[in-house]
């Protein structure tokens, strides 16, 4: 399937971009999750006005993905503010598109807790004229304008069972740590795991043992990786395809028994891993930039507010210093492809 065509490789775009969210976009930190009004202001003054709804606030990643949405808005002149909840749940993010349509914001830019639950008040939003674009978490595409893709599902899967069964020899029992049991992206990087483990003759001798969901909340990851080593003696590593999940479910196994012994991977920012890359808890992971998808989102929702593309397949726009995307089918544009990280090299990378 073709998605759309980029300039710069996706090596090439994450070395080009990978300290710009501190370097280039100044000080200002969009994404702190410390707002008491659950967001991070706004900023800009052109016509066009965009709003960002992470699944929650005070997570590394999104705070990163808001940068990147922040330098692009910059670029563009925009209006830009970011809000959200401080939990992933799509109750808490309806009464945040509600605001966005009243305001009369131009365009909605979201990561979606749910795929269904959301679309009642993102109609009404793109009735009061807001373009959506979701990015990271998607909703059923007939609710949106745009997905804004961070890679394939099957290019996310592949890589973490690649390296899942690098690190455990090619046999033994896995478990999964994944985000609240209703995350799109999650379930879909999950759903293809589990069909490549029926598959795959290479990971005949892998068998996924569980299936567990810490919601993104930092101490609900740690205690499901406590539980979830308590209830599998034999379990010889863990795939966390959250950036939350794997953080927590690293801290736990640092300070464990378990260190060195159960393996874990999945889907981590590089600041958040680095002192467990570092002493040894975890040997890779693998992430895009979401940075990179925050500013492509945030061009491509410009681009559909301006009216040069109207997010039919083949549309194609220019998203700064990305270069130029095209939508694929069912209205997605595709960053790019999973990058891996390890002790080689994550010195290289600052988000
Ligand atoms: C967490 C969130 C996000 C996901 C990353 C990998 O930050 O669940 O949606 O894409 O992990």
């Amino acid at each position: 399937m073709k998605f759309h065509t980029r300039k710069p490789t996706a090596l090439a775009a994450l070395l080009l971009t990978a300290t710009f969210a501190f370097a280039g976009c100044g000080s200002d930190d969009g994404g702190d999750g410390g707002s008491a009004d659950g967001g991070s202001g706004g900023s800009g003054g052109g016509d066009l006005s965009i709003t960002m709804l992470p699944k929650n606030l005070g997570n590394a990643y999104f705070d990163t993905s808001t940068k990147g949405a922040e330098k692009a808005a910059g670029e563009l002149d925009a209006e830009f503010e970011e809000v959200g909840p401080e939990t992933g749940s799509p109750d808490a993010q309806v009464s945040y598109i509600n605001t966005v349509a009243q305001q009369g914001k131009s365009a909605l830019i979201i990561s979606a807790n749910d795929p269904d639950a959301l679309c009642d008040a993102i109609d009404e939003a793109r009735s009061a004229d807001v373009k959506v674009v979701t990015f990271d978490a998607d909703t059923n595409p007939d609710c949106r304008d745009l997905f804004i893709n961070q890679a394939t599902a099957e290019g996310i899967a592949t890589k973490q069972l690649e390296l899942i069964s690098e690190e455990i020899g090619g046999s033994g029992e896995i478990a999964i740590l994944s985000a609240s049991a209703n995350a799109t992206n999650q379930n879909a990087w999950i759903a293809t795991m589990e069909e490549e483990l029926a598959s795959n003759p290479d990971y005949a001798d892998i068998e996924l043992v569980d299936t567990v969901y810490g919601d993104d909340d930092d101490q609900k990851s740690f205690d499901q990786t406590e539980a979830l080593l308590q209830n599998h003696p034999d379990l010889k590593g863990i795939i966390s395809p959250t950036t939350v999940g794997i953080a927590a479910a690293a801290r736990y196994l640092s300070d464990s028994e378990y260190k060195g012994k159960v393996a874990l991977t999945g889907l981590g920012t590089p600041n958040q891993m680095r002192e467990f890359v570092e002493d040894g808890t975890v040997g890779s992971f693998a992430l895009w930039n979401p940075g990179d998808l925050g500013y492509l989102a945030t061009y491509a929702a410009a681009a559909l507010v301006d009216g040069s593309i109207s997010g039919e397949e083949g549309d194609s726009f220019e998203a700064g210093e990305l270069g130029e995307f095209e939508v694929g089918a069912d209205g997605t544009v595709l960053l790019g492809e999973p990058f891996t990280f390890n002790a080689d090299n994550i010195g290289d990378f600052d988000f």
